[in-house]
């Protein structure tokens, strides 16, 4: 092919050929029989892995693999829900071996440092550690992420630890799924170990009981005779307190708090048959008490094992998660339904008004999704 020329169009008049531009074959044929104009984009940059890749790739342990599995797992996008459930549903035969602890407390009780403290302990002693959490509210704190991994300094660091913060998104009800989701994710790709970090607020407390084997509440000393803004409904839950911070000046309140809290536990029944959850202290910082914390958790696996209650906690907690996703696809299913996103807007206006009880008036939105004759 003969270079095209061209020439701009202010040259000027009578003048030789510095003013031209020759475009040489070459590059305009493309290069090495690619077709012209089409685009090469590197391999990261392509579709994604397929569900044998993220399947493989994870029960190998390859870590960018669970990354990016957990980041399938999580989406929210149609596309990648099928997807998603797919490579989980071929994973969850081999989740079952991780011991799943969940630790919860106030915020500023310690619970990432202890994290860092006895995740690295445990990976000392040969463990592979995942670490996950659960806030509802990080999409608006995202302050609390960033803390959680500057507490984790040395564990970021470790071939054997793998720290994901909580899923950005609003409800609960999303966040803690996708967390039960990640965890197995995890425990698929051979840590042996997860921990789940939660704030105290309540609700995400329970949810995380729901997915958890063990489950240990990180208290400070000096609250007073109160449980420090904890419910007494959580407490229940716990199968362990630590008081955390028995270090320095504190050392001292942080036994009164642990004798304290004894005393409250022992009214309390235990959520665990064959097992009473006990008050320990210990320091994240200083690493004393973290160890035997842990031993705790040792014997409690022992204990629960041997009578039968840790398999059937889980086959409950197996019960209980298919009850909360048919629950959770119904309400997307309602919402989504043309003849309820159509008549909601009215009716709400409708109870707004006082015109319609609310009673008949979700009757009606059920009816109608469903095609039932009120
Ligand atoms: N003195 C002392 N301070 C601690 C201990 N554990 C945590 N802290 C401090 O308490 C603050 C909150 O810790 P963090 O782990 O982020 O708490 P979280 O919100 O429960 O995760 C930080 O300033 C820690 O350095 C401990 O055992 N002793
Ligand atoms: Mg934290």
């Amino acid at each position: 092919m003969a270079p095209q020329t061209s020439r701009p169009e202010w040259t000027p008049e009578g003048a030789g050929s510095e003013f031209t531009s020759h475009v040489l074959a070459g590059v305009m044929g493309g290069h090495d029989g690619m077709e012209a104009g089409r685009v090469m984009r590197p391999a990261s940059a392509r579709a994604g892995l397929s569900v044998d890749e993220h399947v493989a790739g994870v029960l190998a342990g390859d870590r960018s693999i669970l990354a990016r599995t957990i980041t399938l797992v999580e989406s929210n996008a149609p596309a990648h829900m099928e997807k998603g459930q797919e490579v989980l549903q071929r994973l969850l035969p081999h989740s079952e071996a991780a011991l799943r602890v969940g630790i919860t407390g106030v915020p500023g009780a310690g619970k990432s440092t202890l994290i860092e403290a006895l995740g690295m302990q445990l990976i000392g002693a040969g463990h592979k550690v995942a670490v996950l959490a659960i806030d509802p509210t990080s999409s608006l704190t995202r302050g609390s992420i960033l803390g959680d991994k500057t507490r984790m300094t040395r564990l970021v660091r470790e071939e054997n630890a793998f720290i994901r913060p909580s899923p950005t998104s609003g409800m609960l009800g999303g966040v803690a799924r996708k967390t039960r989701e990640s965890m197995l994710v995890c425990a698929a790709a051979g840590f042996d170990v997860v921990l789940i970090e939660t704030v105290g607020t309540g609700q995400s407390e329970i949810s995380v009981r729901s997915m958890t084997d063990f489950f240990l509440l990180v208290l400070i000393p000096g609250g007073g005779d109160e449980l420090q803004g904890i419910k007494k409904g959580v407490v229940e839950l716990a199968d362990a307190i630590a008081v955390n911070k028995a270090d320095g000046p504190l050392r001292i309140k942080a036994e009164a708090a642990r004798a304290e809290y004894n005393r409250a536990l022992h009214y309390l029944t235990p959520g665990t048959p064959g097992w009473t959850p006990r008050a320990y202290t210990c320091s994240a910082a200083t690493g004393d008490g973290v160890a035997a914390l842990w031993q705790v958790v040792e014997k409690y696996v022992t204990i629960t094992r041997t009578n039968g209650f840790f398999a059937e906690r889980r086959l409950r907690q197996n019960l209980e998660w298919l009850h909360l996703l048919v629950d959770e696809q119904l309400r997307t299913y309602f919402y989504a339904h043309p003849a309820v996103q159509q008549l909601l807007p009215h009716i709400e206006q409708a109870v707004a008004a006082g015109e319609q009880p609310a009673t008949t008036a979700a009757r009606q939105l059920l009816a109608a999704a469903t095609n039932l004759q009120e």
